[in-house]
């Protein structure tokens, strides 16, 4: 047992779960299946690790205490129940991934501390897809990975103990999660070859071990596989030849993997091959890979990531936020009904606040998907701490209005997928409380009424402590993460002001003249990027109309993205009294305070906290503080030389 590698499945870590062993010493199972196995085997886990011997398998219920597993077909897939009382502790699933979580459930709880009486819970998930996608690679690197090596591949080969895979099965499983995609979107040479005779018995390994646990296993693929593999001279997706190599390729993977869940693609996006080198639209593209997949029940999940990376900042018309829009907008009711398109949550790409993506809504004829980043490319890359929750919740309780008031993205999405941020370190994410994250992203699209508070109580509870006042300060301290992170790096929803390609740590410049099309234009007048309708680049018109003067007008549009959608003179009066100006400055000397803070707040914690969590993550706030201050004063220093306006409070600005 390490209660690092343990993350939230750290059962009896502080003898806060001694009243369940009356009833795991005695497993009464009344139903069978693989994910059944896998629920009873964490039973069996859980109580061994309380009480250090087995469990007693009995085939009837028994009135002194057991804990009994069974389906109950009136609740849905994935659903379940749980009843807490003196006799019994009963699990009901409507199916088997059903029971399993409801195991889990309990046993997190239970772990947390949490009453026996506040365990009779009855869950069903919200949305059908739950997917963390892997941007793993075969040489064993994670492209925006910050925890390591990859845990499924090493040396070009899939690796073959499946130890840690089934650990990782079942922390995804505890939280929901129902399919993963094990390879990066950017797919190079030897992952093109995944869906070949090189691979697929090995990846098939993967897929059982996931399978176990109620996760169907997807690959990311190479548009151009069929010319890099079998030299076809085109990959064009309306091509026979083309057609007929993907079904193919279709039938020998379901040979190997009866219930793979299909392809993940990145198409015509950051130099990757697509559908528009043959003059041919997504949904063709799409199409035909779902034609190969549809007749064994595989899906296309097709992203929505697609903008020039090439553009000339001299030219003031391109705007990379309405690049999926006027992408994907035309082809609405176009796609199969096995295609999905997975929209990140912004239009420009996973900062640390920018509008939701205006697609969401927009796409009522076509599945969709969110896209969020658990792991912290962005948002601080697991040193500086942000938990993410509360902004996945403001995307998917962000009201479109494009079927009038209600239309929440939530609803206009029918699942989710997560970057992961999980790699080979002891602690999984990292940053140990980063595993917040990888827990809350799964929680929150089980159950997007969750509130964020909730998901970090139960997270810090069952993975750090259960004690409660050590609990309150780790959950006000991950609440507040956020916006501290936010208030140091990017004023008002400009964003992108960081070191280029590596995204961590400040270079005010770094993309302003590149050909990303990620720009704060600041001048010696003021900042940001005007996407209004009247004198900016329009973006605001891809909202439905009420979203669309919301943000439009100045008065309206919310603070926290004035500098997104507007670009304002530093003098800009906020609503607050304060200019523009005095706002960045504030913004910056508070948040480098409060990074302090949180240092402060940790350290005051080390006598309750097991001694492995506290060291991780102390050293990771004392880089954050660091980090903060660099931030601080390059962005003030660089803010006064071109506003040529003083402080007003007099701080230290660097001249
Ligand atoms: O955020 C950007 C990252 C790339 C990533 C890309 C994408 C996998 O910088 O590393 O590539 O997005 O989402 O495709």
């Amino acid at each position: 047992m390490d209660i690092l590698y343990d993350c939230w499945l750290a059962y009896g870590k502080d003898g806060s779960m001694k009243w369940t062993e009356k009833y795991l010493r005695k497993l009464c199972i009344l139903c069978s299946g693989r994910v059944i196995g896998s629920a009873a085997k964490e039973l069996e886990t859980a109580y061994r690790r309380l009480a250090g011997k087995d469990p007693e398998r009995i085939s009837e219920p028994f009135s002194g205490g057991c804990f009994i597993l069974r389906i109950n077909e009136g609740l849905c897939a994935g659903g379940y129940r749980i009843s807490v009382s003196d006799d019994s502790i009963v699990v009901e699933g409507g199916d088997e991934n059903g029971v399993l979580y409801g195991v889990f459930r309990f046993l997190v709880l239970a772990s947390g501390g949490y009453s026996p009486e506040s365990l009779n819970i009855t869950e069903k998930p919200f949305f059908s897809l739950r997917m963390i996608d892997q941007w793993d690679n075969a040489d064993g690197s994670v492209e925006r990975g910050y925890s390591g090596a990859s845990i499924f591949y090493e040396k070009d080969r899939p690796v073959s103990d499946m130890k840690r895979l089934t650990d990782y099965a079942r922390l995804l499983s505890s939280v929901g999660i129902n399919a993963i995609c094990i390879n990066n979107v950017n797919v190079h040479k030897t992952e093109t070859y995944f869906i070949t005779e090189k691979f697929l018995p090995d990846i098939a390994k993967i897929a059982d071990a996931f399978s176990d646990y109620g996760i169907k296993l997807y690959l990311s693929v190479n548009f151009a596989a069929p010319m890099e593999i079998d030299g076809l001279p085109t990959a064009d997706p309306l091509d026979e030849g083309v057609i007929n190599w993907w079904k193919c390729r279709a039938e020998n993977i379901y040979i190997h993997i009866p219930d793979f869940g299909g392809f993940l693609v990145k198409a015509d996006s950051e130099n990757r091959p697509g559908p528009y080198s043959y003059g041919r639209d997504h949904a063709e593209g799409a199409n035909m890979l779902a034609a190969a997949l549809k007749p064994f029940g595989g899906n296309v999940i097709w992203r929505c990531f697609v903008y020039n990376c090439h553009v000339d900042w001299r030219d003031r018309h391109t705007d990379r936020a309405m690049a999926a829009y006027s992408n994907f907008k035309p082809l609405d009711g176009k796609f199969a009904d096995n295609v999905y398109l997975q929209i990140k949550n912004g239009p420009m790409d996973f900062q640390i606040r920018e509008a939701v993506s205006p697609l969401f809504g927009a796409m009522s004829d076509t599945n969709c998907l969110c896209e969020f980043q658990i792991t912290q490319e962005y948002t601080g890359q697991q040193i500086d701490l942000c938990y993410l929750v509360p902004m996945w919740k403001e995307c998917l309780d962000f009201d479109t209005y494009h079927s009038g008031k209600g239309s929440l993205v939530s609803r206009n999405v029918l699942g989710a997928a997560g970057v992961s941020n999980v790699g080979s370190d002891l602690c999984w994410t990292g940053d140990p409380l980063a595993g917040a994250n990888l827990y809350g992203y799964g929680r929150l699209v089980f159950d997007p009424g969750l509130s964020a508070e909730q998901i970090a109580e139960e997270w810090v509870r069952a993975a750090v402590t259960a004690d409660n006042e050590a609990a309150g300060t780790i959950c006000r301290m991950l609440l507040s993460s956020r916006e501290i992170y936010e208030s140091y790096t990017s004023p008002l929803g400009v964003g992108w002001m960081v070191t280029p390609h590596y995204h961590y740590g400040v270079d005010v410049d770094g993309y302003e003249y590149s050909p990303w099309g990620t720009y704060h234009y600041s001048d010696r007048n003021g900042m940001g990027a005007d996407r209004t309708k009247a004198t900016g680049t329009g973006y605001t018109a891809q909202y439905a109309s009420h979203n669309e003067e919301m943000y439009e007008d100045l008065s309206t549009c919310p603070e926290e993205l004035l500098l997104f959608f507007h670009h304002l003179p530093y003098t800009y009066m906020l609503k607050s009294g304060k200019t523009l100006i005095q706002h960045i400055y504030d913004s910056h000397f508070e948040g480098s305070e409060k990074a302090e803070e949180l240092l402060l707040q940790w350290r005051s914690l080390k006598e309750k906290l097991p001694a492995e969590i506290y060291s991780e993550a102390e050293n990771r706030f004392e880089k954050q503080l660091l980090n903060s201050r660099q931030w601080r004063d390059v962005i003030n220093t660089y803010f006064f030389r071109k506003s040529g306006i003083d402080d007003i409070h007099g701080r230290k600005i660097f001249r």
